[in-house]
């Protein structure tokens, strides 16, 4: 039996975090992010904002574990260029996230740029590679929409 997600977010209650750092990234991030739900029909978002991307795991945590959303969306930028603790922030964004998802069992995207430049993370917040906010709030649809029909033992 082969089990898909969809595309079809009309069901799904969604939770997006978004860090204030780097917010001429992160809010074209949210930008992308916003669209791509309201495009694929998610009709139920909630929004939140932390600092930067080292408070995204502990937000995305509250959210995942309220039982209100079918997935949580976590959007951050780190420059490496910009701070010396590049990889304290990016590594523990990433680990923090990991771990809420693999404890909740709620889907809990990855939408965290780590860039050596501003320049590189701009192409990847709506520039010429495209946006990864865009990216997350699609991959949370078709992740969260599979997790409901595995869990209702739906093909
Ligand atoms: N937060 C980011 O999201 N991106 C960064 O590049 C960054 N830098 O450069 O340090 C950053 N730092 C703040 C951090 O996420 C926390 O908000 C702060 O340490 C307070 O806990």
């Amino acid at each position: 039996m082969q089990i898909k997600g969809s595309f079809d977010g009309t069901a799904l209650r969604v939770g997006v975090v978004v860090a204030r750092f780097n917010d001429l990234v992160t809010s074209r991030l949210a930008e992308g992010c916003r669209e791509a739900l309201e495009r694929h029909g998610v009709g139920s978002v909630d929004w939140a904002e932390v600092p930067g991307s080292r408070e995204l795991p502990v937000a995305a945590r509250a959210m995942a574990m309220s039982g209100r959303y079918d997935a949580v969306v976590a959007l951050g930028c780190v420059i490496r260029g910009e701070t010396v603790h590049f990889d304290l922030v990016a590594q523990e964004a990433s680990r923090g996230l990991g771990q809420v998802a693999t404890d909740s069992g709620v889907p809990v995207l990855f939408g965290v740029l780590a860039t050596e430049t501003l320049e590189q993370a701009l192409q990847r917040a709506g520039g010429k590679v495209g946006n990864a906010g865009w990216d997350a709030a699609v991959a949370a649809i078709e992740t969260a929409t599979l997790v409901s029909r595995v869990e209702k033992g739906e093909a």
